[in-house]
């Protein structure tokens, strides 16, 4: 037990000492708020297996969704501590506001409960993204503006996979750190440290059957992924539909994922706040980097709550490249 370092332990050694309250216990909301999600994950997969062999649920109780769930919980743990102003998520049209029976406070936290949520019925990964950025104006109360800033100026970001372990991984622009939920103890506990992208990519991730929606740029630009042209032994495909588990995958073992515009969709699926966002201060904070194609994902001002944009994130110099292939668009 010597050696084990929970998160607890892990964000209080590593905050500066300015920082060591309202932003230290945030995170530990944010952890606890993924502990509660994952034991309902988990059962969740029962309950849906029961329910389909013909049975009564376990509790006879209707079963709630569980994005909606993973949203309420993380309201929940942290609307009441006094340590947010505003917060957005992904279940919510407009901003989630502070109540006023409870104190405001500095942060503003941006989240999407729970991603990849059409996976749960098959028994694959889920995961939760979020950032916190600091209220840029101390005097208002919830306001629009606060939530509306571009992902370099994020204080935190992170995510939770609900994978064979529920995994937590985060950075507060010092490295990125990855933590593992030990079931028995109900602790995240540190397994990996400063972790840094591979020097030599595995991995494109990208839904391959939108080919034909895709810009001719964005063709070519795959097709040279594919070829392996500049990747010894080229790149083997690896796409689950999650985008935190396709992202965690290609951040350890190196790789790109891409989720480019679509003649259906110029801006493609994802959102810019509460998935792009987040992800690409986390790659950018190991080594990777992302773009929607012409720009880093992180200069990118957001003028709505649910933008979308392309997102090409992963191995820097691969990321890099699709700027190159779309420029010449
Ligand atoms: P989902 O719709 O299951 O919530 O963010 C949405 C997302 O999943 C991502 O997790 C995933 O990368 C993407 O959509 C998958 O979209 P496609 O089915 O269009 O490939």
């Amino acid at each position: 037990m010597d050696n084990l370092v929970t998160i607890e332990r892990f964000i209080l050694d590593n905050q500066p000492e300015s920082a060591a309250g309202d932003f230290t216990y945030l995170l530990y909301d944010i952890a606890l708020a993924a502990k509660a999600i994952s034991a309902k994950t988990l059962r969740a997969g029962l309950v849906d297996i029961i329910g389909r062999a013909g049975n009564i649920n376990v509790q006879g109780e209707e079963q709630q969704k569980l994005d909606i769930y993973a949203d309420q919980v993380i309201i929940n743990l942290c609307d009441h501590a006094g340590r947010l102003c505003v917060m957005v998520s992904e279940e919510h049209e407009e901003i989630i506001t502070i109540p006023e029976r409870y104190a405001k406070g500095r942060y503003v936290l941006v989240f999407d409960p729970l991603d990849g949520s059409s996976n749960i019925d098959v028994n694959v990964s889920t995961g939760t993204i979020f950032g916190i950025y600091r209220c840029l104006e101390w005097e208002e109360r919830g306001r629009l503006e606060d939530c509306l800033q571009p992902a370099r100026d994020l204080v935190a970001a992170g995510y939770i996979l609900y994978g064979t372990s529920t995994m937590l991984v985060y950075s507060t622009g010092r490295g990125v750190h990855e933590f593992t939920l030990d079931p028995d103890l109900g602790e995240f506990l540190l397994s990996d440290a400063m972790i840094r992208m591979p020097t030599t990519p595995k991995y494109y991730s990208t839904n391959y059957a939108y080919r034909d929606k895709w810009s001719d740029a964005t063709r070519k630009y795959v097709d040279w992924l594919v070829s392996g042209a500049e990747t010894a032994g080229g790149l083997s495909s690896r796409y689950i539909g999650s985008l935190v588990a396709d992202f965690h995958r290609n951040l350890l073992e190196g790789g790109v994922f891409l989720y480019p515009a679509k003649d259906d969709n110029p801006n493609g699926k994802l959102r810019l706040l509460y998935e792009a966002g987040p992800l690409a201060f986390i790659v950018g904070q190991a080594g990777g980097y992302a773009t929607d194609g012409r720009q880093p994902i992180v200069n990118i001002q957001p003028s709505k709550l649910h933008q979308r944009v392309p997102l090409i994130i992963g191995d820097a110099r691969l990321a890099r490249k699709a700027e190159e292939f779309m420029s010449h668009a």
